[in-house]
């Protein structure tokens, strides 16, 4: 059954619709006073992702209150390597740091290939979060590309230059394609069993493709990137989103993905002649939200008048930064919808 708002699964497939749908990387969390008021009465960022009555109650919020076109099930792209046998810790206000990191063959030894069950409170939420939002919109599921989510693992934490994750792949290849094929594996489990508990169309983030060179992108991310959506199936949209990957865009257009995400630094036009079979997503600047509501409004229009009435599905170029005013959010969206739909007449 389709939700009866389908904007967003509808331009996915490359079908027109009456305007352009938009939902927003980062929508849920701390730009929102309501998300602060349930992250308090949660211990900590993983008990709010563990509990699926939270977990739903924060993944509705930007549906009721900025009226974007879908929801996306709160959760983080960390979840796999901790399911994987490498748990993190949330720091408040710092991000993930992992106690353990993986440097050697004992530490890749003590991985297994996640399977879903260890996943269990993820597709609890994804039903619950199907069950409240009773059809309105749809709702996207997620994972982060096998790069991104491997980066992690060998640092440890967050990282300017992911230098160890890189030094990894120059010195020791044999050993990183052991990781990521088992990262991509559980991913595939785990992506399949969203879309089982009914995640109406899913999303790779590929935060970390940017800092990659051509020829290692194409060997350690783009292929594993490649094979997940493969073993996906089409029964829903693929969404990919490879952040700072502007040299691969000829490949993307050749995966088994229906869109591609863009950030800020790709150009539009460019984009449409490099990637012809795909639908696009993005990509607005999130700092153009720092500006007034006419800057908003004028930087939004020419957003859409770049990319066109069909085959876009309007996002920012990135997440939302947690300092970005709540009114300005509401202006982009409201622009996008009311300014798309009148490129259509
Ligand atoms: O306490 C808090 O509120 C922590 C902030 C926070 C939130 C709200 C983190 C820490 N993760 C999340 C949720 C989250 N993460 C979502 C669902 C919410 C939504 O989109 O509305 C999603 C899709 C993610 C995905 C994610 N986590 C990515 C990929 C997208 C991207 O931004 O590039 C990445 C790289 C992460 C890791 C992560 N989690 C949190 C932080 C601060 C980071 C980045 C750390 C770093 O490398 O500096």
């Amino acid at each position: 059954m389709l939700p009866m708002n389908d904007r967003l699964i509808s331009a996915a497939k490359g079908l027109a619709t009456d305007r352009t749908p938009i939902w927003l990387m980062r929508q849920a969390g701390r730009i929102l006073p309501e998300y602060r008021k349930v992250r308090e009465t949660a211990k900590d960022f993983k008990t709010l992702v563990k509990t699926p009555e939270l977990a739903t109650e924060v993944t509705i919020q930007p549906v009721d209150i900025l009226g974007v076109d879908a929801a996306i099930i709160f959760s983080d792209i960390l979840v796999i390597p901790e399911a994987m046998g490498l748990n993190y810790e949330m720091e408040e206000n710092k991000g993930p740091v992992f106690p353990k990191r993986i440097t050697s063959e004992a530490d890749l030894a003590s991985l297994h290939i996640a399977q879903a069950e260890e996943l269990q409170y993820v597709l609890d939420a994804i039903r619950l979060t199907k069950k409240e939002l009773q059809g309105k919109v749809p709702l996207i599921g997620f994972a982060g590309a096998p790069w991104t989510i491997f980066s992690y693992m060998i640092e440890g934490k967050g990282s300017k230059t992911f230098s160890q994750a890189k030094k990894m792949l120059y010195t020791q290849p044999a050993f990183s394609h052991r990781l990521l094929d088992m990262i991509a594996q559980s991913t595939i489990h785990y992506l399949k069993a969203q879309i089982k508990a009914g995640a109406d169309i899913v999303q790779i983030f590929d935060s970390w493709a940017g800092i990659l060179s051509p020829d290692q992108y194409a060997e350690f991310s783009l292929k594993y990137i490649s094979k997940i959506c493969d073993a996906l199936g089409n029964d829903v949209p693929k969404i990919v989103f490879a952040k700072g990957a502007f040299f691969a865009r000829a490949e993307m257009n050749t995966i088994n993905c229906d869109v591609v995400g863009l950030d800020w630094n790709m150009g539009i036009a460019e984009s449409r002649a490099l990637l012809p079979n795909k639908v696009l997503q993005g990509n607005l600047d999130p700092c153009a939200l720092y500006g007034s509501l006419d800057d908003v409004r004028r930087e939004t229009k020419k957003m859409l008048n770049a990319f066109g009435p069909h085959k876009h599905i309007a996002n920012l170029g990135h997440g939302l930064y947690p300092d970005t005013e709540v009114d300005k959010v509401k202006c982009y969206i409201d622009t996008v919808k009311e300014y798309s739909a009148t490129l259509r007449r």
